[in-house]
């Protein structure tokens, strides 16, 4: 399923015709029907937190940057988040469905990994 999921519960698919009533509805032949309609259901995408792991090796600008241009975070908010994962060990990124998620967590691991720094990221069920 993709992003933004809708689905439609045809809940009263019926037509007079297939009742067995025959073509005119009701069986006393007074040619009326039966009002159906389909109700379109929607459901609420799952969300996600994006989270990101302290480590010993990476430098601080580099989370900083990091948060910055995968979740468009401003300087400060980026300083923030990344001294507190600094400070308690893990931090919220940002929440997100679920393939969006994925993908920046994707994004993240490869980029750090590319600058050879052992960044690590994760999500998690909000
Ligand atoms: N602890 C790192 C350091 O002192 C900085 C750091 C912060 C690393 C946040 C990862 O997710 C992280 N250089």
């Amino acid at each position: 399923m993709g992003l933004g999921q809708t689905i439609f519960c045809a809940y009263t698919a019926q037509l007079m015709s297939d009742n067995g009533e025959g073509k005119t509805g009701h069986a006393n032949g007074t040619g009326t029907g039966v009002a159906t309609k389909s109700r379109p259901k929607t459901k609420k995408p799952g969300l996600y937190k994006v989270l990101l792991l302290n480590d010993d090796y990476t430098p601080m600008e580099f989370v900083v940057h990091i948060l910055e241009r995968f979740f468009n975070k401003n300087r400060d908010e980026a300083v923030l988040i990344m001294l507190h994962v600094h400070r308690h060990g893990i931090g919220i990124c940002g929440v997100f469905t679920y393939e969006v998620a994925e993908t920046k967590v994707a994004q993240v691991i490869e980029f750090a990994r590319r600058h050879q720094h052992p960044l690590q990221c994760t999500m998690e069920k909000e």
